[in-house]
């Protein structure tokens, strides 16, 4: 009995130690492993008090604006109270997560974005928690707006300027793989700009870690536009399947349509599946060639196939990127977006910020009934907890 109890207590404990979902911002770095929790050395008050002063709560945020809405939940554009700082959290229901089956990639999600992750046009992860009914992820936030805001105001953007967004985001992907994470789901509502023009890839949600032994993973779900063809044929697939997306954003940033696009998604699919790519002259000899290679169907003849980011590196169209400046932010970004400040959401739909965010009064006390705790904890483990909320 003592020892099933110790074994639930060290359970708890452990779960509210783990620093990455408690202190990973870089000025709140009080980081305590499981040993110094444990050793009364170490302890000034008991140990489920220095947890939960350690938490993260959904109550130490004022939310402010709805800034997006999905299937599964919304973003919200928050402001610490202690700090003041401010950030995009993401709020996923869990019931519909579960109904949906999606769980797996919301653990993916949440593991991927807790990889220690840190690349400059990757959104940053600040911290992660759970109540009942909920998951919450402490985004940075961005405001510069969609990319594709930008490319619809002006139709198509000139080589220099798709060739900045595109090296950003192939440095990014590359990145990912390094790492053996395959992104997969490269969307344009996925794809930001922060306040200074530089691109910030969001939403992991889809992304695909843990390969099978051949380096293959077969799941499918998501919108069809820039879906590569083993993708929509729920074929096995790799890391190329990111270069394919990459080839479908570049040739929407350069031709004002994405590649095979219809507005009967049927034909599209057909399409892409078997319509030859065919590219019209009024794009450089180097960005035709780089599409190419892109879109190649066949994922084993696509670019980046044998030496992945290498391969775009060393590609003509980026011979003017210069790859450490641009991994450094060096490079003067194109466009700079007009923003005023964080509370300037000029850039997000209005249809979200028009929104009431909806909300009570939070329960601090952070007690849950213990059944819920089990209850929820075995189906999303490894999220620390708040207290149970009834607002947002
Ligand atoms: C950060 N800032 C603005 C919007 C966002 C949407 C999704 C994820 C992160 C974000």
């Amino acid at each position: 009995m003592f020892s099933s109890l110790r074994t639930f207590l060290s359970k708890i404990i452990k779960c509210h130690s783990e620093v990455d979902f408690l202190q990973i911002d870089e000025n709140q770095n009080e980081e305590l492993d499981d040993d110094e929790l444990l050793n009364p050395m170490f302890r000034t008050s008991p140990r489920s008090s220095l947890a939960e002063e350690l938490a993260v709560k959904p109550c130490h945020f004022d939310y402010l604006k709805i800034i997006g809405k999905g299937s599964f939940g919304k973003v919200l554009l928050a402001r610490h109270r202690e700090t003041n700082k401010y950030y995009a959290v993401k709020v996923l229901q869990k019931k519909i997560i579960l109904k949906k089956k999606e769980q797996k990639h919301i653990m993916a999600e949440r593991s991927v974005l807790m990889k220690n992750i840190k690349h400059p046009f990757l959104v940053g992860l600040h911290y992660s928690f759970q109540t009942t009914d909920k998951l919450y992820f402490v985004l940075d936030y961005v405001n510069g707006g969609e990319l594709f805001y930008h490319l619809q105001r002006e139709r198509v953007f000139l080589e220099p300027r798709a060739r900045f967004y595109a090296a950003e985001i192939a440095s990014a992907l590359g990145y990912l793989h390094s790492l053996h994470i395959v992104y997969r789901d490269l969307k344009p509502e996925n794809i930001l700009l922060d306040s200074a023009g530089h691109i910030v890839l969001t939403d992991f949600g889809l992304c695909k870690e843990g390969l099978t032994p051949t380096g293959t993973t077969t799941t499918f779900c998501g919108t069809p536009e820039y879906l590569a063809p083993e993708v929509l044929q729920k074929q096995a697939y790799d890391r190329t399947v990111d270069w394919w997306c990459l080839g479908s954003v570049l040739y929407e940033m350069l031709y004002g349509l994405p590649p095979f696009y219809s507005r009967n998604t049927a034909e599209m699919y057909n399409n892409i599946l078997n319509k030859p790519l065919i590219l019209k002259p009024n794009v450089s000899n180097a960005g035709r060639e780089l599409l190419e290679g892109l879109l190649q169907k066949d994922c084993t003849k696509r670019l980046g196939v044998k030496d992945d980011f290498m391969e775009l590196k060393c590609h003509a169209f980026f011979s003017p990127i210069n790859w450490d400046d641009l991994m450094a932010r060096k490079v003067t970004p194109p466009y700079v977006p007009s923003v005023t400040g964080p509370t300037d959401l000029r850039h997000f739909d209005p249809e979200f910020t028009h929104l009431p965010v909806t909300s009570s009064l939070c329960n601090t006390d952070g007690l849950m009934v213990t059944s819920s705790i089990r209850e929820a904890a075995g189906a999303f483990p490894g999220f620390s907890y708040g207290p149970a909320d009834g607002f947002l």
